[in-house]
């Protein structure tokens, strides 16, 4: 396998409207990142990708976007982006910024100047198309409720949005499109960009003919997904957006690819891919709802193990995934997949061991360093964010009573994940002076960066261990190269796994313990060595391990040993 810069790389997500505001008016900035930057430095970090901060109504929190040359006000200003860059490069620190382009919003001027002459030349940069029997022109679903067609004001046409209406859809079929993409990717990496997270990309290729499809909901509609799901040839697209940016620039890129058809993995993140690597999202496709994500079902261990083990199998000799437990869109991953009994510091520690040392790229959200967990709100006008008002919709409609549908929200809302980032226990969590634009999360008394930063067995103080020994002179080779080899499979409350170098030789084994009980497993090699204990009990198992070639886990329990 050929060897590529990012390869062995750390990646932390940054939500900048909730991660540091330093002017008080209650939204994260650009300076509030530049002054965190030693804090990620000091975890181990060495990608930072950036949520959009493009210039944006924020309609869908920036994931609309009116001018991607520019720089939202509420963010800060170009200059500061530039100061960031240089102040990340100055750390041997990435930036990577979101690349949004199946849609843009509707107060992008190419949307302005399309409404503007629906039969005009700008009009082709997005779907206008013509309504059937004075309908639109399927009956697709949005991701975000209702028609995903919107008729064009003083026209006979409608205009495609797979999102929010404010959210449409650009037309990839345009060539004259596609180069305005390309040379505004080009634009950004020049700058020094170490490469782009790239939103929705699957997406970007549609069925032009728009067939319906057999409605999948009381609404009468079916999901737009479908479309996406049967029809052919994105990769084309992909492949020419790399030639032309990315490849030129050896740019990493992360692309969210859901609903990608079977045997396609080494197209999508082989040695010559379309992209770098792709999120892996199995855990979210096993649970996912039928009606999105409302009635998303809860993580069963084994069949969630059992997901990663084949999907880090899946991707042995193709390319590396980049592996998360929580994003923007996902609950926080310690309320997701930890057991109520688990729901502790030494359960949060043993889900970040059994994330960040899988083979693969880690990414770790901001807060999953501390431990922040999903958050109760009384009343859905609580919610900030345009899916969870929908979902919480749709689950009323699918006749639960408010408080299941409230229920629903604070175990899946995309609200979980983008409370403020709890700093300290002080006014506003520390994360800026002024009221934050999302309510804070009120367990930031407990949970938050101050408390853990000088305690010796915080999650946090755990973290930076952890990613230490995956970069690490003496295990890094086998952490980002070495085989992924599970074991123990037959015990159902355990995740164990073995990384095994070819080039080395070294076999790390990986042991945790996800049940309410204890178990003792008999171990087929020697321990010479604990490298990592959640428990702090690095000397009692290698003793365990030396005397009677087996180690006994309470719940809870983790270790890493050679
Ligand atoms: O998400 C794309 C996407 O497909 C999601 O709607 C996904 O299906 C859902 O979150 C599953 O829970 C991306 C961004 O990550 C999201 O924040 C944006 O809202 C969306 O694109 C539109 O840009
Ligand atoms: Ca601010």
């Amino acid at each position: 396998m050929k060897k590529k810069w990012w390869h062995d790389k750390v990646a932390y997500q940054i939500y900048p409207k909730s991660f540091c505001d330093t002017n008080g008016d209650g939204i994260g900035d650009l300076r509030g990142v530049i002054s965190k930057l030693d804090y990620l430095k000091e975890l181990g970090i060495d990608i930072i990708w950036l949520s959009p901060i493009y210039k944006s109504p924020f309609v869908d929190q920036g994931y609309d976007i009116a001018d991607y040359y520019k720089i939202a006000e509420e963010f800060g200003t170009m200059e500061e982006f530039d100061e960031l860059l240089a102040e990340a490069k100055k750390r041997d620190m990435y930036i990577v910024m979101d690349l949004v382009v199946n849609h843009c919003s509707d107060q992008h001027e190419y949307f302005k100047k399309a409404l503007a002459d629906p039969d005009g030349p700008y009009a082709d940069y997005f779907y206008f198309v013509k309504g059937k029997d004075g309908k639109a022109p399927s009956n697709y679903r949005s991701y975000f409720g209702g028609s995903a067609w919107e008729p064009v004001p003083g026209s006979d046409k409608y205009y495609l949005h797979m999102f929010a209406k404010e959210q449409p859809d650009l037309n990839w079929e345009n060539p004259k499109l596609r180069r305005k993409v390309y040379d505004m990717i080009n634009w950004w990496l020049d700058k020094g960009l170490g490469g782009f997270r790239i939103d929705a990309i699957i997406n970007i290729k549609k069925d032009t003919s728009f067939p319906s499809f057999a409605p999948d909901g009381p609404d009468g509609l079916a999901s737009c997904v479908k479309m996406v799901e049967e029809v052919d040839g994105v990769g084309e697209f992909l492949e020419e957006m790399k030639h032309e940016t990315f490849e030129k620039y050896d740019a990493f890129t992360v692309g969210e690819v859901f609903n990608m058809k079977e045997d396609e993995l080494r197209e999508f993140i082989g040695e010559d891919g379309h992209f770098s690597t792709m999120f892996d999202f199995s855990a979210h496709e096993l649970t996912f709802g039928e009606h999105g994500w409302y009635d998303s079902k809860p993580i069963v261990f084994k069949e969630w193990r059992d997901i990663v083990y084949a999907s880090q199998l899946e991707m042995e000799n193709i390319g590396f995934k980049a592996n998360i437990i929580e994003n923007h869109d996902e609950p926080r991953g310690a309320s997701r997949y930890l057991p109520e009994y688990a729901q502790n510091e030494a359960g949060k520690k043993m889900l970040a061991t059994t994330s960040v040392l899988l083979r693969g790229i880690p990414f770790i959200y901001q807060g999953q360093e501390i431990g922040m967990t999903n958050c109760v709100r009384g009343d859905i006008s609580e919610y900030d964010d345009i899916s969870t008002i929908d979902q919480y919709k749709v689950a009323i409609e699918a006749g639960c009573t408010k408080e299941e549908a409230l229920k629903c929200c604070y175990e899946n809302s995309r609200d979980n994940a983008r409370t403020p980032m709890q700093w300290s226990d002080e006014k506003n969590a520390g994360f800026g002076d002024g009221t934050p634009w999302l309510a804070l999360n009120p367990n930031y008394k407990e949970i938050n960066v101050k408390e853990q930063e000088n305690r010796a067995d915080s999650v946090l103080s755990y973290y930076k261990k952890l990613v230490a020994l995956r970069k690490s002179d003496a295990y890094k080779e086998t952490f980002t190269y070495g085989d992924f080899v599970p074991a123990y499979r037959e015990k159902d409350d355990i995740f164990a796994f073995h990384r095994k170098s070819k080039e080395s030789g070294q076999d790390v084994l990986v042991l945790a313990n996800f049940g309410s009980g204890e178990h003792t497993l008999k171990l087929d090699g020697n321990v010479k060595q604990v490298l990592l204990s959640n428990l702090g009990r690095e000397q009692a198992v290698c003793a365990q391990a030396k005397e009677s070639g087996s180690v006994t886990l309470t719940s809870c329990e983790c270790v890493v040993a050679v």
